[in-house]
């Protein structure tokens, strides 16, 4: 029970996250299509420990016992997704039958069980078929936000009875850059002044999406997941200040300004057409973002999903041979705290992040529909994950949550990235994640401490005092 002193409405959604390709599996099931994925961790090297979603969490199996989990850490709101490859295996055309029922079964499962789903439709597993070449196709083709609304428009049709929170896309701009602009993703491509028309896509394809929504779904909310990444100077100088807005332009207000409805940003536009010239990318923006592109982009947004991992330091640098953008991404240095990826832990980013979106997105609703670290802790002789820093890690970026309600933001809910240590994409198997350990050789799943700590707030809505010493579960 929620207590009334919590800074958390009654209604909060406490959840986790989670995504097909990321934990699924069976790749050939019920006439499940080849995925960009699939293809992509083919070539050699691209993923630390050669790695694949062939096995992942097998979740497609062992869903139900996924759905205990959720159950059992006490948490009331799932965000996973349906596998476009799956639901689409042809790109276009029929939609896959066996899949839809797979996904019906969940949501019914989900719902008896008192968890209310959040479902994002592209979490990166886009069907091959929409590939023109290993150079072309996918994003970069505007009949790809097309034949997105159609396979958005299968599932809606299908689920939008029973479910209301929708997520379009997850992360824009990481599509955007490792997908098209470094190759670190799938599908590989590495072209600079292009990837900008594939992210253009992703936000078109959300505003045709909105048009299916909107058609199946009665009371619709409907959201895009955002990689946010605060940007702060890496001085007082005013050049790094310059600098981390710069940033902060092609991070983040490149893609909350249209999805708001207000439009590219002039300044960051005129970054992109100053690279597209420099680097001899052959079009201009004005051929690839159409009279209207904007208008159907900033169609609808109910919530903004805040997918928030740390921030970028950034400080003012020169354009050069190795250098697209004018500044540098220097990070903290000295010894400060970090996930074992490396990335610096700064909860109270978050609460800025959060106040920022409430004044300048005109008091939208907040959903943070990823935030976790990567800690690497693994069963000890007691069989039990003793993630202390996970611990440690939600409790303060909960705490800024609380602040932040408390200062105004409208915040409808949490989810934790992830449910599942799971196939953490181009770095493989080495992160984890997860409120709950994965065993891959065997799938067995071991819910970690910090399961436990962060299902405890979500019943309570409290939010214990820091503890040196938490081994509070037997
Ligand atoms: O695992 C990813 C997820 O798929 C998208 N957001 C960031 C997570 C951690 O890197």
């Amino acid at each position: 029970m929620i207590q009334p002193n919590s800074a958390f409405p009654a209604d909060f959604l406490w959840g986790a996250a989670t995504s097909a390709y990321q934990i699924e599996g069976s790749r050939n099931a019920d006439g499940t299509g080849v995925s960009i994925w699939d293809v992509f961790t083919k070539r050699p090297g691209v993923v630390e420990g050669c790695g694949d979603g062939s096995l992942a969490c097998d979740s497609y199996r062992r869903w139900e016992e996924d759905i205990e989990l959720l159950q059992t850490i006490g948490l009331n709101a799932y965000r996973f997704s349906t596998g476009w490859s799956r639901v689409m295996p042809d790109g276009t055309g029929v939609a896959n039958q066996l899949a839809l029922d797979h996904y019906d079964r969940q949501v019914d499962a989900l719902l008896a069980a008192g968890i209310t789903p959040l479902i994002t439709l592209n979490h990166w597993d886009m069907p091959q078929a929409l590939m023109l070449s290993e150079t072309d196709g996918g994003w970069l083709a505007r009949s790809t936000a097309e034949a997105f609304a159609l396979y958005v428009d299968a599932v809606t049709a299908r689920l939008g009875d029973r479910v209301s929170r929708w997520i379009t896309q997850c992360e824009p701009w990481i599509v955007q850059l490792l997908g098209y602009q470094v190759g670190l993703h799938a599908p590989g491509i590495k072209d600079l002044p292009r990837s900008v028309i594939a992210g253009h896509h992703v936000l078109l394809g959300h505003g045709l999406a909105v048009e299916a929504i909107n058609a199946n779904v009665a009371a619709a909310q409907i959201g895009v997941a955002l990689s946010l990444f605060p940007c702060t100077p890496a001085s007082d100088s005013a050049a790094d200040a310059k600098a981390a807005w710069g940033s902060d332009g092609y991070v983040n207000r490149w893609y909350l300004d249209p999805l708001t409805g207000r439009g590219y940003p002039a300044d960051t536009w005129a970054l992109w057409a100053e690279i597209i010239e420099r680097e001899q990318g052959g079009f201009s923006l004005d051929e690839v973002i159409l009279p209207g592109d904007e208008e159907i982009i900033g169609r609808r947004l109910d919530f903004i999903g805040i997918n928030y991992y740390t921030r970028r330091v950034c400080a003012a640098a020169e354009v050069g041979p190795d250098r697209a953008f004018p500044w540098a991404v220097v990070g903290p240095s000295g010894d400060i705290a970090r996930s074992d990826e490396g990335w610096e832990i700064v909860p109270d980013q978050l609460r800025q992040l959060l106040l920022r979106l409430d004044r300048d997105y005109d008091h939208r609703p907040l959903i943070i529909t990823e935030n976790g670290g990567v800690f690497c802790d693994t069963p000890m002789h007691d069989r039990r994950v003793h993630d202390n820093r996970r611990i440690a890690f939600i409790r303060g970026h909960l705490r800024a949550v609380a602040e932040a309600i408390s200062q105004g933001a409208t915040v409808l809910g949490y989810m934790h990235w992830s449910l599942l240590d799971n196939f953490e994409w181009a770095l493989g198997y080495r992160p984890r994640f997860g409120l709950s350990y994965v065993d891959y050789a065997t799938g067995q799943r071991t819910l970690k401490d910090s399961a436990y700590f962060y299902g405890e707030i979500a019943r309570t809505g409290q939010i214990p005092a820091d503890d040196p010493a938490i081994v509070p579960y037997g």
